[in-house]
């Protein structure tokens, strides 16, 4: 069975129920997956309710309703099959849409995985997204999320772009007239909200020798190239605003920039999707952007907010969303004053600091990555913190830049192969990885992961 003929028949399957629970996870891809497909089935006047679950694991269970519904478990439940067995889940009442790694399992759930299709780069929002098509052609608006999703699971990351068969969702939502694709643009982030040399100066991916890091460096750069980057009542301009010549001088001369330090300029470049039916100056208005406030909304127990959003709530939930966005950034900002005032400890080929139960342990991950800009960025780092809701484990955060990755460091095989042999469990990105692991065995653990990582460094 191919991916389409897939598809075909978890429509069929949903529409042929007279009620429905999605299942879903409560990151950007999770939130976005439940949106799409809720308001699909809704379409289909089926009754249909969501559960956001942070992990699908045997407490959470509890949450998933024992009815006659169909559960859909979206971007969570490929990787947990043998608990939806143990719970009894019978394989008329479940399908799974997901882009995690499948778990063996006797009884042989629906599901459809691009994995199965050797498609990697398709997250459970893109599948969720080709599903609600099939259903009805009409729900080609749901385009958008299924891009935000898929950005927000870092699928453009490594090209630049959403690729085969993300790349359809795009078409899809440009047809449809609620998305443009900005090819060949400026890879940066805040390309709506931050002021054009502050996205400049964030920029770790590539980065750029004299700017990233250096916002001062940034507005100088800009003023040399004579560009427009002021509005007319004096307002920084986002990048977004940024005329489409004076786009190509900053471009030109960041290439320049790079190739007269020795650097490659090849991940300067890269594909943004804009949404012009949002308000400008908003995080809204990109999928990067949205997909940060969603996964705001997420890491602070606010899934349904987030649905709220993309189900076109701009009012409370969006007022909402946007305090929480802010709160958020704050609490980063705080988390990386404190890893940079504290110091970390550096062993051959990694760094790292505990921080306690001083942070929300959602959002250390995030914190480590932006500290690192500002250390030592050749050497990955790994945040400790304690679990948020399980005082004797401990959760690990890692986080390096893609030059490294380039090398040959991949995180998240460095710490499932590390926490495995704790008793623990790790997952991720080669760039971005996490793992919950005994309190007890944290020193151990982290010798043990610098060493891995020196392995893969030879
Ligand atoms: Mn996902």
């Amino acid at each position: 069975m191919g991916l389409e003929s897939c598809i075909r028949q978890a429509a069929s399957i949903i529409r042929e129920h007279e009620e429905a629970t999605i299942i879903s996870h409560i990151d950007a891809d999770g939130i976005t997956s439940e949106a799409i497909m809720s308001q699909a089935i809704a379409r289909e006047e089926i009754p249909v309710k969501s559960v956001f679950l942070r992990q699908l694991e045997p407490d959470a269970m509890t949450l998933v309703p024992r009815d006659n519904s169909l559960k859909i478990f979206t971007d969570l439940g490929a990787g947990q099959q043998n608990l939806l067995e143990e719970n009894g889940f019978g394989t008329d009442e479940v399908i799974i849409l997901d882009h995690h790694i499948s778990q063996p399992c006797n009884t042989d759930y629906f599901q459809v995985n691009g994995l199965d299709f050797g498609h990697t780069k398709l997250s459970a929002a893109g599948i969720t997204y080709f599903v609600a098509r099939e259903m009805d052609s009409s729900n080609r608006d749901l385009a958008k999320l299924g891009i935000i999703g898929n950005v927000g699971d870092m699928m453009a990351r490594e090209s630049g772009k959403l690729v085969e068969p993300a790349s359809g969702i795009v078409e899809d939502g440009i047809i449809h007239g609620n998305v443009d694709r900005h090819s060949h643009d400026l890879n940066i982030y805040g390309i709506s909200t931050r002021p054009v040399h502050i996205a400049m100066s964030y920029c770790d991916d590539p980065l750029i020798p004299g700017i990233s890091n250096k916002k001062d460096g940034a507005i100088s750069f800009l003023k040399k190239l004579g560009v427009n980057t002021r509005s007319e009542r004096g307002r920084w301009m986002v990048w977004e605003e940024i005329s489409p010549e004076d786009k190509k001088t900053i471009i030109n001369g960041l290439y320049e920039q790079m190739i007269a330090h020795g650097e490659d300029p090849s991940r300067l470049i890269c594909e943004h999707y804009l949404f012009p039916d949002e308000m400008a100056r908003t995080a809204l208005r990109n999928a990067s952007e949205y997909a940060t406030m969603l996964n705001a909304c997420g890491r602070w127990t606010k899934p349904y907010t987030g649905s709220a959003i993309c189900r076109g709530d701009r009012n409370e939930h969006y007022r909402d969303a946007e305090n929480m966005l802010r709160n958020h950034r704050s609490i980063i900002r705080e988390l990386m004053e404190y890893i940079l005032g504290r110091g970390v400890e550096e062993l051959s080929s990694l760094q790292y600091i505990h921080v306690g139960d001083r942070f929300p342990d959602t959002i250390v991950g995030i914190g480590a990555g932006m500290s690192l800009s500002k250390l030592n960025y050749n050497k990955p780092i790994m945040v400790m913190c304690q679990d948020g809701l399980i005082p004797d484990r401990t959760k690990v955060s890692m986080r390096t830049v893609e030059k490294v990755v380039q090398q040959g460091i991949d995180l998240q095989k460095a710490l499932s192969e590390a926490s495995e042999e704790f008793g623990g469990a790790g997952g991720g990105h080669a760039i971005a990885a996490g793992a919950f692991i005994p309190k007890t065995a944290e020193k151990e653990f982290v010798k043990r992961v610098n060493r891995a990582l020196e392995e893969q460094y030879a």
